[in-house]
């Protein structure tokens, strides 16, 4: 019988490495090659988490390109380009160029994307072979600034939550979650007219955040966003030392998170909050899982939201973890990115979440659920939760660097 090929450890952990050896332009991981040729901030974030055990030089050159393309305002931006490349919206759209806080010699969007990044250097330095403690202290300045921001800029409603701005800062630019507060925006056009005029609109106002707080039409505060930050806010914490700083700031920004979370997105399970409606949006994603990265997250909550993943809603129905949008909701699509598809970025926050919170049997499902995705379909951009066929772009990057961690065990 004819075996399929990258199907054992070895093979699989050869093919990863030769996607993302293939993707590297000498200073970043592009997302994939042809659709996605630039950097983006998440990405490279779980990139480089993906990297660590295997190449820490290369993760930490990862999110140093990075870091490079910051503002001076502390915003990391969730697209730095190459250039020569084609994309849009590109540097012609953004005009980061005409920005004072924006970095010279590089063109970046105006957006973020959610603040994975101080996680991103806990995880390297701590699954280091050797002392990686310089490079740490190297990261720190670029880490407290985009903290920094993201308590003075984002926290629109001063409700100790950051507000996402646009769908593209999600990270789950097509989930359904966003389908309230765009269809609200008065304006004629599809959704993706919609995406191009909401950026437009904060480049027009000099990315502001003045205009954020009073003006901007979309601003939301979401789950994933929101427990991401946190998380990294508990990395702060334990890297603090290294740099000769204090960890008590971010021990207690990760609590009033914590709290804001609990007060304003729970409801039986996390909802983003939609600012300008003034509610919460009812739908049910895999981004209401985000505050599980909370190794803080009080054991109730913990327990309902375990509850939930592996209910019939989420895993339980599905033949491969996770769906991004609840099975049973009306906007549920198995075949449209966010509305429906499994990721491995989420498989891997949410495995890491188990792992955390000691939920053993759920952490071995999503690794070997996962696993089980890229043995048969490849390195994907995301999958049919229901039959585990591969959707998107082919040869995606995070895709490959998390299995390498998959398989480190
Ligand atoms: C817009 C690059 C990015 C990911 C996002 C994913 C998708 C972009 C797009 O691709 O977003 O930023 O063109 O749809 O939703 O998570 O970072 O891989």
């Amino acid at each position: 019988m004819e075996g399929r090929p990258g199907v054992d450890d070895a093979a699989l952990e050869q093919a990863a490495m030769a996607v993302l050896d293939a993707n590297w332009t000498g200073s970043a991981t592009v997302p994939a090659p042809g659709i996605y040729p630039h950097q983006w901030s998440l990405d490279s974030a779980l990139i480089a988490i993906g990297l660590a055990r295997r190449r820490p030089g290369r993760a930490w050159a990862e999110l140093g390109s990075l870091f490079a393309a910051q503002w001076r305002n502390g915003m990391i931006p969730h697209i730095v380009f190459q250039p020569g490349h084609g994309y849009f919206p590109g540097p012609s759209t953004w005009r980061s160029a005409d920005h004072p806080d924006a970095p010279r010699g590089v063109a970046t969007s105006g957006l973020t994307q959610p603040p994975l990044h101080a996680f991103a250097v806990w995880w390297i330095w701590r699954h280091s072979a050797t002392d990686a403690s310089d490079f740490v202290r190297q990261a720190w300045p670029a880490l407290v600034a985009q903290h920094h921001y993201l308590s003075t800029c984002r926290d629109l409603a001063g409700s100790g939550l950051a507000a996402i701005i646009h769908p593209w800062e999600s990270g789950m630019d097509d989930s359904p979650a966003w389908d309230a507060p765009l269809a609200a925006i008065r304006r004629d056009g599809d959704r993706y007219d919609r995406f191009a005029w909401l950026a437009i609109r904060y480049r027009d106002h000099g990315y502001s955040s003045d205009y954020l707080r009073a003006d901007h039409p979309f601003a939301v505060e979401c789950p994933l966003f929101n427990g991401v930050w946190l998380v990294s806010c508990w990395a702060l914490s334990r890297l603090a030392a290294l740099a000769g700083a204090d960890p008590v700031p971010y021990d207690e920004a990760a609590q009033r998170i914590r709290r804001a979370l609990l007060d304003r997105l729970w409801n039986g399970a996390f909802y983003a909050r939609d600012l300008r409606a003034g509610r919460l949006i009812p739908i049910c994603t895999v981004g209401g899982f985000g505050p599980l990265l909370d190794p803080g997250l009080p054991r109730p909550t913990v327990e309902a939201l375990a509850d939930l993943l592996q209910s019939t809603r989420f895993m339980g129905a599905a033949g491969y973890p996770v769906p991004s949008c609840e099975i049973r909701a009306a906007e549920f699509d198995r075949a449209t990115y966010w509305r429906g598809p499994s990721w491995v970025s989420t498989n891997w926050l949410l495995r890491r979440a188990a792992a955390v919170h000691d939920l053993k049997d759920l952490e071995r499902a999503l690794t070997a659920g996962t696993l089980r995705l890229v043995r048969q379909a490849g390195f994907r951009e995301c999958f049919d939760p229901f039959d585990g066929t591969g959707r998107g772009c082919r040869d995606f990057s995070w895709s490959a660097a998390l299995t390498l961690d998959l398989l480190a065990g």
